[in-house]
């Protein structure tokens, strides 16, 4: 579906407490749209907990509930038998969580409900830090990113989220990423047809945690994905399928933007080009990255 056909409905209100430039609001408006009024949000301890609401006012058009940072998975579980009780299968029950949530904290509560076989949709909005308390390093922040927890830059790799979703089996896993709507929109309505656990991650590049301008979200969101530092596809009953110019990469029709071009555009990597130029841990990055499309293409190539 185009963009300007996109349902006129908003569920995300004026108003909302998010920082210009944010790539949550953004992402959540869209997955909104898609997913209509009959849907229950479950929202952790994370930015859009501040973003949704401040105190007396709110600006999401939807039914939420906040829980502890650790156990929005578990919650979403509880509602959504609570719902078949009630005979009330139509309504979505959809966690938006941060990477934090994600990745770290709310991973166990995460792995019981797709072994459950929960009927719902996990959505996590990676932007690669614990932003709401300041950017701190998460399990999904970058090699060499610079947070306030890794201050010369992050010693480890990010961990492999995807591969971690996919070893659970559940029906639908799927990347996004919010400069693509159109994309994002066609996975979530995928995802909200399709009945067991389904997990969307979708990268949020954001303005204050990877040091850009804040008119940048979706330029460097698309340059994400053109460096292949972050991959489109969805995984449907154990099918690898790239999207856009993912698929264009795995099928060796377009090549790969150097990851320097992204790297060199975000104040957390500074350190990398200056006082000097850190040839080492670029040439570490790019070699990850590599390496990454080349295990893809070992297990996804027929
Ligand atoms: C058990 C627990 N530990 C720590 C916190 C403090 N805390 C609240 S939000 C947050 C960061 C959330 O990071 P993420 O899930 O990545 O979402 P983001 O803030 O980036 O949107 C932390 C550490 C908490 N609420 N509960
Ligand atoms: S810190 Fe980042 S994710 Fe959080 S509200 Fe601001 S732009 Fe959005």
């Amino acid at each position: 579906m185009a963009i300007k056909d996109f349902p006129r409905e908003e569920y995300i209100l004026p108003g909302s407490a998010a920082c210009p430039g944010c790539p949550s609001t953004m992402g959540l408006r869209t997955v909104l749209k898609a997913l209509g009024k009959d849907t229950i949000l479950v929202v952790p301890a994370c930015c859009t907990a501040v973003i949704e609401s401040l105190y007396p006012h709110t600006s999401f058009n939807v039914p939420l509930l906040n829980i502890a940072f650790e156990a929005a998975a578990a919650a979403a579980s509880g509602i959504e038998a609570a719902l078949r009780k009630q005979g009330k299968e139509y309504i979505n029950v959809v966690v938006w969580a941060g990477d934090g949530g994600t990745y770290d904290i709310g991973l166990q509560a995460l792995s019981g409900a797709f072994e459950r076989g929960t009927n719902f949709i996990y959505i996590c909005y990676n932007n690669q830090i614990y932003s709401n308390t300041g950017i701190q390093r998460s399990g999904a922040t970058p090699y060499a990113a610079w947070t306030t927890t890794t201050v010369g830059g992050k010693r480890e790799f990010s961990k492999d989220m995807g591969a971690i979703v996919r070893a659970h089996h559940i029906p639908y896993v799927a990347t996004a990423c919010v400069s693509y709507p159109e994309d994002l929109y066609n996975k979530v309505i995928k995802a909200k047809s399709i009945k067991g656990p389904k997990y969307i991650e979708i990268l949020a590049p954001c303005p204050p945690g990877w040091r850009f301008g804040m008119d940048k979200t979706v330029e460097m969101g698309k340059l994400s994905v053109e460096t292949g530092v972050w991959p489109l596809y969805e995984y449907e009953n154990e099918k690898m399928i790239f999207n856009g110019i993912s698929k264009a990469i795995f099928e060796g029709r377009i090549d790969r933007k150097p990851v320097e071009e992204w790297l060199k555009l975000q104040g957390r990597f500074r350190h990398l080009f200056k006082p000097k130029r850190d040839e080492e841990r670029i040439s570490i990055f790019q070699k990850h990255v590599d390496e990454m499309w080349e295990r893809f293409r070992k297990e996804f190539s027929r």
